[in-house]
């Protein structure tokens, strides 16, 4: 790193005293206004900083790393997701990339809980005929949901997040149930009393509510694909946090369409932030724009990651939340 404060360009707006702390320590270029970058501005910004600080918002694919300058040595980015970043250029070209993990674990299982609350008790399908007036009084037999209580709930990606889900889950009466590419410790199992189900198309064949709480990489685009959301029982709800790209949209779309499963729970899309236009006349979905992690508190955190992943590689060290080394 050169003998001056490490120039940085950060692409979107973070919070005040993230801001404040970066402009003291780096050379940092704001956006303060939060317009998101462009492909040209990301390509602009690659050329001209020694750190780049990105969010999910903005794709670094091989064309905009080839324009990279030598000095840009680290991609430090904000959030935990590495998905819109291609790692195998980066390490090819020598930066190194770190993200912002364990942060917003209990923000993200908080809002997959809601999830999991709000698709089988109709929570804003209720609310909505509430707000526009079209409640005539209580009826025994109207706007009845599925208790959650006593429910199979399986989690694909036993992850930080898939834990604490878990644990949450676990108070309000659902039993775990879990796919994941290695088996959790014994004693995490024991702790949730959890299932490891090894086959994901057996348990998926079993379960009320599924959870996608894994990572988006290329071993899970569409893992849950159009034939295994077919292994769904019809009573079977799907929530989903992590990244729209491990669902086929299209495919659960025309599920909830036909109604052959009974409803989702979605906080992330396929084309972000586009939706899939049937999804959005569905009463049997809630459907969130990304807001798993957004709370002041997991930005301020995220921001704080961020700040020390960068300043520890400017110093010579490892960052803490190294994704992948530059191989140079
Ligand atoms: C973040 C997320 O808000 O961290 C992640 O992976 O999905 C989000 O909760 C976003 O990625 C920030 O870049």
């Amino acid at each position: 790193m050169p003998n001056r404060k490490p120039r940085i360009i950060v692409t979107r707006k973070l919070p005040d005293v993230i801001e404040t702390r970066m402009m003291e320590l780096f050379d940092a270029r704001l956006n303060l206004d939060d317009r998101p970058f462009t492909q040209a501005d990301l390509i602009q910004a690659v050329k001209s900083c020694d750190v780049l600080v990105p969010t999910v918002t903005d794709r670094i694919d091989a064309a905009i790393l080839s324009q990279a300058a030598p000095e840009m040595k680290l991609i430090a980015s904000f959030g935990t997701g590495v998905d819109h970043i291609d790692l195998a250029s980066a390490r090819a070209r020598g930066i190194t990339v770190t993200n912002t993990p364990g942060v917003l674990t209990e923000d993200t299982a908080d809002m997959a809980m809601a999830l999991l609350l709000a698709v089988p008790r109709r929570l804003t399908e209720g609310e909505r005929v509430l707000r526009e007036g079209g409640w005539q009084g209580w009826s025994p037999s109207w706007m009845l949901g599925r208790r959650i209580w006593g429910k199979r709930l399986g989690i694909i990606g036993m992850g930080r997040i898939g834990q604490a889900l878990a644990r949450r889950a676990r108070a309000f009466g659902l039993s775990i149930h879990y796919h994941n590419r290695n088996r959790v410790h014994e004693s995490i199992e024991r702790e949730l009393e959890a299932t490891y189900w090894e086959s994901l198309d057996q348990m998926l064949a079993r379960m009320d509510i599924v959870s996608v709480n894994c990572p988006h990489t290329p071993a899970t685009y569409h893992l849950l694909s159009a034939r295994r959301l077919a292994l769904l029982q019809p009573h079977a709800y799907v929530i989903n946090t992590s990244r729209g790209e491990v669902i086929d949209e299209n495919a659960l779309t025309r599920m909830l369409v036909k109604g052959q499963i009974a409803g989702a729970g979605l906080d992330v899309f396929e084309h972000e932030p586009a939706v899939n236009p049937k999804l959005l006349n569905l009463k049997n979905t809630v459907l969130l724009p990304h807001m798993g992690s957004a709370t002041i508190e997991g930005r301020i955190d995220m921001g704080e990651k961020v700040i020390i992943n960068i300043k520890t590689f400017v110093d010579g060290h490892t960052p803490p939340d190294r994704v992948i080394a530059g191989l140079l």
